[in-house]
């Protein structure tokens, strides 16, 4: 027997896009269940070419499940979270909530996989914020080559990482903005249509916001607490795929052509780079795609032993759901758990 698979928050734009890929990579589950909160009980959602109809969490037993990918949110993984993996079912979470617990790994499957096991101390696993993800692809070669001293990013992310408000919000701005009716502003500090935002998540006290201390504690997490990270994140009106603008500055000597080459041969990188108009990633190239796509490699001739690039990649699948699944694919293939059914 196959193993028994469940997604919560189903009906969001992450559970979709998780159901799509489980399907797409052929995951080996005999059972797909898609679960949410009461208020989308009976919703239908797409798995490959079957339809299934959304579950209620809080009568679902978990007691024979053997993984469960989450995406509902902060305040339903602290509730949620300890109580399924006490059944004995692995949770891999979306949500900021365990990310920086020490008994909860951190995972992004090309650059810290063997760090997988600690699971075993609450049976939670967390996915990292999208905007970290696509960045410690990158990061993980290059530092394997010749050691991040510190790194400068700025990220010009999409809406989608806001959820689905989020995209409706850039939508109907447009909308409004091309009838001339009044723009509404409800998810976002300010308008977002035909603008740009400075501002991701809420502030902190010494003036960051949120979103870019996430970057910083969790790429010391996943890759070197060593790394010195600064992170300016803005609010960009672009529907997927989040973007950054790297800076990085090595103790070793590392040319931007040496990064080209390392990073051809990288897990999870495609490099598009042909120093002419057009020959770079944008994020309307990566919507949709499962690689990390570097472009705009070059040294910083204002430091010793440093490099530029832009990475792009689609927040909703290597940012979320991609990044889920593979670190499901990492339980299985490393035969870290197997299917209760077939144990019982
Ligand atoms: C955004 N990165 O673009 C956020 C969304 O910690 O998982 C994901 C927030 C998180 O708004």
């Amino acid at each position: 027997m196959g193993y028994k698979v469940a997604v919560v928050g189903a009906t969001g734009n992450v559970g979709r896009e998780i159901l799509s890929i489980l399907a797409e990579r052929g995951f080996p589950a005999d059972e797909v269940v898609a679960l949410a909160s009461r208020r989308s009980q009976g919703t239908e959602v797409s798995f490959g070419d079957k339809t299934l109809k959304v579950k209620a969490l809080d009568t679902y037993d978990f007691s024979d499940t053997d993984i469960c990918l989450m995406s509902a949110g902060g305040t339903v993984s602290k509730e949620w979270a300890p109580k399924i993996g006490a059944q004995g079912c692995v949770v891999i979470d979306n949500s900021s909530q365990w990310r920086t617990d020490p008994d909860v790994p951190l995972i992004v499957p090309e650059v810290n996989a063997d760090a997988i096991i600690g699971f075993k101390a609450k049976n939670i696993i967390a996915n990292p914020n999208c905007s970290t993800a696509q960045l410690v692809v990158a990061l993980k070669p290059l530092h394997d080559a010749a050691t991040i001293k510190r790194v400068v990013v700025s990220t010009y992310q999409s809406v989608s990482g806001a959820g689905k408000d989020g995209m409706d919000e850039l939508f109907t701005q447009t909308r409004a903005i091309f009838v001339s009716d009044p723009v509404e502003t409800k998810k976002f500090p300010k308008r977002i249509a035909f603008n740009l935002i400075p501002q991701i998540d809420v502030f902190l006290d010494d003036g960051s916001t949120k979103e870019e201390w996430k970057m910083v504690v969790e790429t010391k997490k996943i890759l070197d607490p060593k790394i010195k990270l600064t992170a300016t994140c803005v609010r960009v009106p672009v529907f997927i795929s989040h973007s950054e603008a790297v800076n990085v500055e090595f103790e070793k000597e590392l040319s931007a052509e040496d990064a080209r080459k390392i990073l051809r041969e990288a897990p999870g990188v495609l490099v598009i780079d042909t120093r002419e108009p057009g020959g770079y990633a944008t994020p309307h190239d990566a919507a949709g795609e499962d690689a990390t796509y570097i472009s705009r490699l070059r040294d910083d001739p204002t430091v010793d032993n440093a490099i530029n690039f832009w990475c792009v990649s689609d927040n909703l699948r290597k940012g979320a759901a991609l990044n889920a699944v593979q670190i499901a694919e990492v339980l299985v293939n490393r035969k870290l758990i197997t299917p209760r059914r077939q144990a019982a």
